[in-house]
């Protein structure tokens, strides 16, 4: 397979998906709740999914899909090589509020895990943040580097929140412990977006979770193809938890993390 068409492709699909999220943002939404109050869909993020989906699967009709909005297309996920991650929008709760930070985020890796191609695409900004397993990342074709910033007290740092209330303190302790040694403190909305700026500068590090493969695996490669570092809170593989940074703070904040506690 050849992973630069692969990527071309992938961006015109995220682009058409965009296209059709823009249609339903800041107009009336009818929220889906799946499992909490604060866990829920609109009719956008249900069709983007099929839109990407189906043009996926008209190109790769041999791969798997995972979708955030029902997913399990394709091939079968027992005999399928290929297997692509969709976030049809990433930020769904600032959409639904009409505030303009979201994503589309979709990611391909093969059988084992390993990633090979990572788009996420900005509808508002018209920014299409991209990589592909050793070619680097870019942002609309300029390629992306992460900062070169070696102090934490000069540090853009970003974190989340889940929409799992059942834990009230959750991630607080961590914000708490970063609050009085970074430069700043964000928190976007975006983990897809989130991790895209932290492999263009903008951010210096990022911490969340849980998260989902389809809300950071595209963001993952995109920051690790522009020079950056990313582990789960432990400094291991990703899995649900994930600092992702520009690597000279990576060491430091894996100590904050495991020094504050949820
Ligand atoms: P979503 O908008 O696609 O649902 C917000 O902090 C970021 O984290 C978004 O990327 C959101 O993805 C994701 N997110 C928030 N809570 C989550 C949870 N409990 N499980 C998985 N992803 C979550
Ligand atoms: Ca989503």
């Amino acid at each position: 397979m050849n992973l630069q068409v692969v990527r071309g492709t992938v961006t015109g699909i995220a682009y058409q998906a965009g296209q059709e999220v823009m249609r339903y943002f800041n107009q009336p939404h009818e929220l889906e709740t799946k499992g909490s109050a604060f866990d829920f869909a609109t009719e956008a993020d249900v069709a983007s999914e099929r839109l990407i989906s189906d043009a996926l699967l008209a190109a790769f009709p041999d791969h798997h899909l995972v979708g955030e909005e029902g997913g399990g297309r394709g091939a079968p996920a027992e005999s399928a090589e290929y297997f692509w991650f969709v976030d049809p929008i990433d930020g769904t709760s600032n959409f639904a509020s009409g505030i303009p930070f979201f994503s589309i985020s979709i990611a391909l890796t093969d059988r084992a895990g390993d990633l090979l191609v990572g788009v996420v695409y900005n509808p508002v900004a018209q920014k299409v943040f991209s990589a592909e397993r050793g070619q680097g990342a870019t942002l609309n074709g300029q390629p992306l580097q992460v900062s070169g910033n070696t102090a934490l007290d000069q540090a853009m740092l970003c974190s989340g929140f889940p929409y799992d209330r059942s834990n009230p303190r959750y991630n607080i302790n961590r914000w708490m412990a970063f609050l009085p040694l970074a430069r700043g403190l964000r928190r976007f909305g975006s983990a897809a977006l989130e991790l895209c700026w932290v492999a263009a500068g903008r951010l210096d590090g990022y911490w969340e979770g849980p998260l989902n493969y389809w809300d950071y695996y595209a963001g993952m490669l995109i920051v690790q193809e522009a020079g950056g570092k990313v582990s789960d809170y432990a400094g291991g593989k990703p899995q649900a938890e994930i600092l992702a940074s520009n690597g000279h703070l990576h060491d430091q904040m894996l100590q904050i993390i495991a020094a504050a506690g949820d």
